[in-house]
C-alpha cells in the first residue's frame, strides 16, 4: 500500500449493525480518511450517514464502486463479500472482510493485530477479519499460550443478537414487547423465540452435529496463533442480550499456570482488561463490556480436575473489538507499514 496523508475508505453494509460501527470507530479514532465511500444495497441508497460533521449519501454497492477506493471495509456478508472482494482487491483496494468468507483462505491473512500483526504485511489484497468469538478469545489466551503453552480449549459461548444484526436485534425487542403485553412472538429471524430463551444454534448446522460456528472457533484459532496442535472444542449459544458476548473458557497447558500467574501475564497483556475481584462482585458482564474497547477477562480459577487447568470467563462488544474495531485497527497497522 503506498503511503498517503490521507486515504479514501469505502464501508460496504454501511447501514448495517458493523458498518455504522465502523464509521464511528473511523471518526473516533481520527482514521486519515480524505473521502468516506458508504455503501449498501439498493433498498437504502439515498439514506444518510454522518461521518465527522459530514452528512453522506449512502450508495448502491456494484462492480465501479471501488475506482479510487485505497481500503475497503466490507460487513454485508459472505455472499457479498465472495462476490465484491476480489473485483475491490482488482480496482487496487485492500479489502479488510468481516465475513466467514475468505478466512481459511491460504493467500489470505486473518488478523488480530495484538495476537499476529505480522500476517498482514502478507496480504494479496484480501485480509479478513475474525470470527466475534475467537477474536475475543485468542486476545486473551494469547499470553497464556506464549507463557505455558496451551494443549485444550473448552468454550462454551454466550452471544448477543447484535451478533447476527439490526433485524435480529429489533426482533428481541419486539418479542419482548409482545411477551410483556401478553401476545404471542414471531420469530422470524431465528428459528425459535428469544427473548427470555436461549438457543445452542449459531450459524447452521453441520453433518457432524456442531454448527459452523463451532468450527470457526476451533479452526481460526489454530491459523492466528499460527498452532495446528491447539485442540478446541466448542459450544456456541445466542442468548437474548442486545450487545457483548461472553465465554465460559476451560484451558489446559503443558506448563503449571497458577490463577495468579494467569492474571499477572494478562494484567500486561494488550487489548485486555482485567477485571476480576470476586470479593467485591467484580467479574465482566456484558453491559460492562458494550462501548468498551478491551477485552475483558474475569473469574479466572485453577481447574483441580486436571493437573494443568485454569477456567476463565471473557466478555467483549462483539460489534466493537469483535468486528469494526479490529477491522479498523487492521486498516491502522496496514497504513503504518504504507511507504
Ligand atoms: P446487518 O445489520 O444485517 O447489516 C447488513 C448490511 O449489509 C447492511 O448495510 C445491508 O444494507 C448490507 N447489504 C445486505 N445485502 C446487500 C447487498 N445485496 N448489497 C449491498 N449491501 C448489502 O448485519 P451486520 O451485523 O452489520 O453484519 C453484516 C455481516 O458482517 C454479516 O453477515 C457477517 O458476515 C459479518 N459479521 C462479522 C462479524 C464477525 O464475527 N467479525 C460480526 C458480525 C457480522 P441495507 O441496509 O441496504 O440492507
Ligand atoms: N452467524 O462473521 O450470527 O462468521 O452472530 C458472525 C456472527 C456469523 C461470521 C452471528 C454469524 C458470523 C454471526
Amino acid at each position: 500500500m503506498k503511503h498517503k496523508s490521507a486515504y479514501t475508505v469505502a464501508v460496504v453494509g454501511a447501514t448495517g449493525a458493523v458498518g455504522t460501527e465502523m464509521i464511528e470507530i473511523l471518526a473516533e479514532r481520527k482514521f486519515p480518511v480524505g473521502t468516506l465511500r458508504p455503501l449498501a444495497s439498493a433498498r437504502t441508497a439515498g439514506d444518510r450517514v454522518s461521518f465527522h460533521d459530514q452528512d453522506l449519501v449512502v450508495r448502491e454497492l456494484t462492480r465501479d464502486s471501488f475506482e479510487g477506493v485505497d481500503i475497503a471495509l466490507f460487513s454485508a456478508g459472505a455472499d457479498i463479500s465472495r462476490e465484491f472482494a476480489p473485483i475491490a482487491a482488482k480496482a487496487g483496494a485492500v479489502v479488510i472482510d468481516n465475513s466467514a468468507a475468505w478466512r481459511m483462505g491460504k493467500d489470505v491473512p486473518l488478523v488480530v493485530p495484538e495476537v499476529n500483526r505480522a500476517a498482514i504485511a502478507t496480504h494479496k489484497g484480501i485480509i479478513a477479519n475474525p470470527n466475534c468469538s475467537t477474536i475475543q478469545l485468542v486476545v486473551a489466551l494469547k499470553p497464556l499460550h506464549d507463557a505455558a503453552r496451551i494443549k485444550r480449549v473448552v468454550v462454551t459461548t454466550f452471544q448477543s443478537v447484535s451478533g447476527t444484526g439490526k433485524d435480529a436485534m429489533d426482533e428481541l425487542m419486539e418479542e419482548t414487547q409482545a411477551l410483556l403485553s401478553f401476545k404471542e412472538p414471531e420469530p422470524k429471524v431465528y428459528p425459535h423465540q428469544i427473548a427470555f430463551n436461549c438457543l445452542p444454534h449459531i450459524d447452521d448446522f453441520l453433518p457432524s452435529g456442531y454448527t459452523k460456528e463451532e468450527m470457526k472457533l476451533l479452526e481460526e484459532t489454530r491459523k492466528i496463533m499460527g498452532d495446528d496442535s491447539i485442540l478446541v472444542t466448542a459450544t456456541t449459544v445466542r442468548v437474548p442480550v442486545y450487545v457483548g458476548h461472553s465465554e465460559s473458557v476451560n484451558i489446559e497447558t503443558e506448563q503449571k499456570l497458577s490463577a495468579n500467574e494467569a492474571r499477572a501475564l494478562l494484567c500486561e497483556a494488550p487489548g485486555v482488561l482485567l477485571y476480576d475481584d470476586p470479593a467485591h462482585k467484580i467479574y465482566p458482564t456484558p453491559l460492562d463490556a458494550a462501548g468498551k474497547d478491551e477485552v475483558y477477562v474475569g473469574r479466572i480459577r485453577e481447574d483441580a480436575s486436571v493437573p494443568n487447568g485454569l477456567n476463565l470467563w471473557i466478555v467483549a462488544d462483539n460489534l466493537r473489538k469483535g468486528a469494526a474495531l479490529n477491522a479498523v485497527q487492521i486498516a491502522e497497522e496496514l497504513i503504518k507499514d504504507a511507504r
